[in-house]
């Protein structure tokens, strides 16, 4: 029948089918909305739900999610659709487990958020009134259910039994984000035509040996293939056979050169040679691997660009809001440009969450951001049942063959901390837990990216030393995530402790600031002991933890503003002071991801940029830190020698030493400059020196001793500089900030057009600019001051009146 409806020569159609959906709620209530789309936005558009992030509104959203629920939509069908060959529907992604419907037949059933589905309906479409209709099973219901017939272990962030549906394990609750397990169309949805035949699979493989050799291969064997370098020369290309690149421009991660890209684009002609079915992907020249090389301290963990190993620097990214649809590739890309700007060159997106769409992908070749990619498993166990085999093995085939072609797509991880937790006998880990593990992601996962994507480098778990528990979290082998500082409470001064080969996770939180906070709160919870504060903080505890850090290092606030000031000072601090020794052993540890780049809602957490797009004061330090060449300081002072002042009294050694970090492909050669000053930022004493940094090196300066000096009056400062800018500079104070006499700086700010003028009357640490009325993001923030002015571009924002502090406000 199909072949009588004359559908040989029809090109494949796509009619879209989002926009204006019904939602059916077993209460009988139907509201209209947008699909892609969810329970929660469909009822937040309609104003018949209330903001679920604003104070204890999230158990009420919650208990929203034990219902089922229906979305509907009525179509009508062109012509072409009822007559083509083929006719499918097409759901690029559903959240979670549901029944679809066409004119009340039944076409299909979802189990994973993390697929898409092509449903044919040939013969089932009328020319109007078609209904399309999904049915969605609660998801607490489904999990509980699941789970009271065979209990799987898991974090005891998120609702027991999350790892029982394929869907993102954080939207059950996580240490920084809500219990909110929304359910809908998270993706788009169309109707699909075509005649007999389709574009299949595209794989693109590159070899690079004097030359640069590109093998495109497009299903069917007849389709058309078009290469476009970044000039926009296009020229045809055999499908199925390598050919040499002329003058190849080669990718690379920001900092280390351009990102050219190219377009393949194929193409499916019909006999008459009109164009049945196009495909575009887009790729960069690179190799792109992970080195791992036996040395004198382990195993070197590093990932080498076009046969050159770099240092990685950038952080974790989760899944941007618990309300997807307000997720839009605008938002998703300033995210990533603040990383680019900040000099990141690579992002982890964390196994919690859900694999980002292709905006994503794009915005990454595009910003050189190298992708480290987890697989979506994270601090749980599964039950490996044939079902669960057959279903994860789709979703990953379906999503490395989307994600593969990326130039930005660095590795693949099986999942996040699985090996390391599971070793421990965490959540449940037993023999057979164990057994699931090593047949999940050392024999299945391997088996179906060996496939998929040979090219691409795969690691079985964030961290790990390789595999089959063999000290997954080992500092000298393999990646890290070292939480001694935070979650064990060590002081940041521990970081230099040790010498890791790579760290895809460490971290430290903070509050958000004045503004995000009260986005939530009303005026009576404006503490951070509040019940509606520890609402919004999901590592119990740790509002005091902060408060704890924070007695080591700064005077007790006695405001509230300044104690979520203190608390993003400290963060900085920290992470800081932990990637500053990790980029001065480069060679021996390569990376440095912190833990966590951005939030899924406004909360206490280890993010540097806040849920509603805020630069908390770390991520202004990271584009310091992260800088490609930077100037650096280790200083040995009370805080690394004594660990109280009632100590037994001892001898305290004080001394800095500088050190040159360049992680660009070119030498650099600059001045250092150092001043030792008074608490007025008056110069006592002072020296330079000329350093030749070598390309993708750390360099050591002469150790400076002050044995004279005295702590609480006198503090370092230095700059790196070349023609007379300065490069990268800092301070360093020979005791904790709270002991330091701070002089009254007397700060003050001025606004005209998009600069501010910052005055200051002492030596001022920390100074932050911030709008009273609106926001902003600057040049610079959150930066020391030895005295005078400085002046400061505002980037964007809508701030026209700003405050300024500095640490003297700490009291
Ligand atoms: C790591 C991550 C997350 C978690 C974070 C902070 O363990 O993988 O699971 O949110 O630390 O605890």
């Amino acid at each position: 029948a199909a072949l009588q409806r004359g559908g040989m020569k029809i090109k494949m159609r796509k009619w879209n089918l989002n926009g204006i959906w019904e939602l059916h709620r077993e209460n009988g209530e139907t509201v209209s909305g947008r699909i892609p789309g969810s329970v929660y936005s469909f009822l937040l558009d309609a104003g018949k739900m209330e903001d679920p992030f604003y104070r204890e509104n999230e158990l009420d959203a919650l208990a929203l999610m034990e219902e089922d629920f229906t979305f509907c939509k009525t179509f009508d069908a062109s012509k072409e659709a009822l007559e083509a060959a083929h006719a499918a529907i097409c759901f690029e992604g559903i959240d979670t487990v549901a029944s679809v419907f066409l004119n009340g037949v039944q076409i299909g059933r979802a189990d994973n958020f993390f697929r898409s589905w092509e449903w044919e309906v040939t013969g089932l479409l009328r020319p109007s009134d078609n209904e399309l209709r999904v049915r969605i099973l609660s998801p607490t219901r489904f999990i509980r259910e699941r789970d009271g017939e065979y209990h799987v272990g898991g974090t005891q962030h998120a609702m027991r039994g999350f790892p029982q549906i394929r869907k993102p394990h954080c939207m059950f609750g996580w240490d920084w984000g809500p219990r909110l397990p929304d359910a809908g169309i998270w993706k788009g949805v169309s109707l699909l035509a075509w005649g007999e035949r389709r574009l299949g699979e595209v794989r693109i493989r590159q070899r690079h040996e004097d030359g640069v050799f590109l093998t495109v291969t497009a299903e069917p064997a007849g389709a058309e293939i078009l290469l476009k370098d970044p000039e926009g020369r296009e020229r045809r290309i055999p499908n199925g056979e390598e050919i040499a690149v002329e003058s190849p421009r080669l990718w690379w991660p920001n900092g280390l050169g351009e990102q050219p890209l190219y377009e393949v684009r194929v193409c499916l002609k019909g006999d008459g040679g009109e164009i049945l079915e196009e495909a575009m992907r887009r790729i960069g020249l690179r190799t792109l691997t992970v080195r791992r090389q036996e040395d004198e301290y382990g195993e070197g963990f590093a990932h080498e660009v076009n046969g050159v190993p770099f240092f990685a620097m950038g952080a974790n990214y989760i899944p941007e809001d618990s309300v997807l649809a307000r997720v839009t590739p605008e938002r998703t890309r300033r995210l990533l440009e603040d990383c680019r700007d900040c000099h990141f060159n690579i992002i982890r997106v964390w196994g919690g969450g859900y694999y980002p769409g292709d905006d994503f992908y794009n915005a990454c070749d595009e910003l050189g951001l190298v992708v480290w990619q987890d697989l979506m498993f994270a601090c749980a166990n599964y039950r490996l049942t044939d079902e669960f085999e057959e279903n994860i093995s789709a979703e990953i085939a379906e999503n490395v063959r989307r994600i593969r072609h990326h130039a930005c797509l660095g590795l693949w991880c099986g999942n996040n901390e699985m090996e390391w937790l599971s070793q421990q006998g965490k959540y449940g880990g037993d023999c057979k837990t164990k057994a699931v593990y090593i047949r999940i992601f050392e024999q299945i996962v391997p088996r179906i990216l060996k496939k998929e994507d040979p090219d691409t480098f795969f690691w079985p778990s964030s961290p790990s030393s390789g595999g089959c528990y063999d000290e997954p979290n080992s500092p000298d082998r393999g990646d890290v995530h070292n939480w001694d500082v935070w979650h064990s409470g060590l002081p940041f001064t521990a970081y230099r402790d040790f010498c890791f080969r790579y760290l895809s996770e460490f971290g430290f939180q903070s509050f958000p600031c004045l503004r995000t906070v009260e986005s939530f709160t009303l005026p009576e919870d404006r503490n951070v002991f509040s019940r509606v504060m520890e609402r919004h903080q999901r590592n119990e505890g740790a509002n005091g933890k902060i408060l704890q850090y924070l007695s080591m290092t700064y005077l007790y606030p006695s405001g509230f503003a300044e104690l979520l000031y203190a608390s993003q000072m400290l963060q900085a601090d920290a992470i800081r002071y932990g990637v500053e020794h990790f980029r001065r052993n480069r060679g021996r540890c390569m990376g440095a991801i912190y833990w966590q780049l951005n939030d899924i809602w406004p909360v206490a957490s280890w993010s540097s940029i806040d849920y509603f797009g805020r630069w908390k004061a770390l991520h202004y330090a990271a584009k310091r830190f992260f800088a490609p060449v930077t100037v650096s300081c280790q200083e040995e002072n009370e805080l690394t020698q004594r660990s109280s002042v009632v100590a037994q009294p001892s001898e305290v050694k004080n001394a800095m030493q500088l050190c040159v970090c360049n992680e660009t492909r070119t030498a650099f050669r600059a001045t250092v400059e150092w001043q030792l000053r008074d608490a007025f930022g008056n110069i006592l004493q002072s020296g330079e020196e000329e350093v030749e940094a070598e390309p993708l090196s750390a360099r050591w300066l002469r150790k400076l001793e002050f044995p004279q000096v005295d702590i609480l009056e006198q503090h370092f400062s230095y700059a790196l500089k070349r023609d007379g800018q300065t490069v990268s500079s800092g301070t360093a104070l020979f005791t904790a900030p709270k002991h330091y006499r701070f002089r009254d700086p007397e700060l003050s700010v001025e606004k005209r057009g998009d600069l501010l003028t910052v005055r200051t009357k002492a030596f001022a640490r920390g100074v932050e600019l911030y709008g009273i009325d609106g926001d902003a993001v600057l040049e610079d923030n959150f930066f020391d001051l030895e005295g005078g002015s400085r002046q400061i571009r505002i980037l964007r924002g809508d701030a026209e009146k700003f405050g300024v502090r500095s640490v003297y406000d700490i009291r």
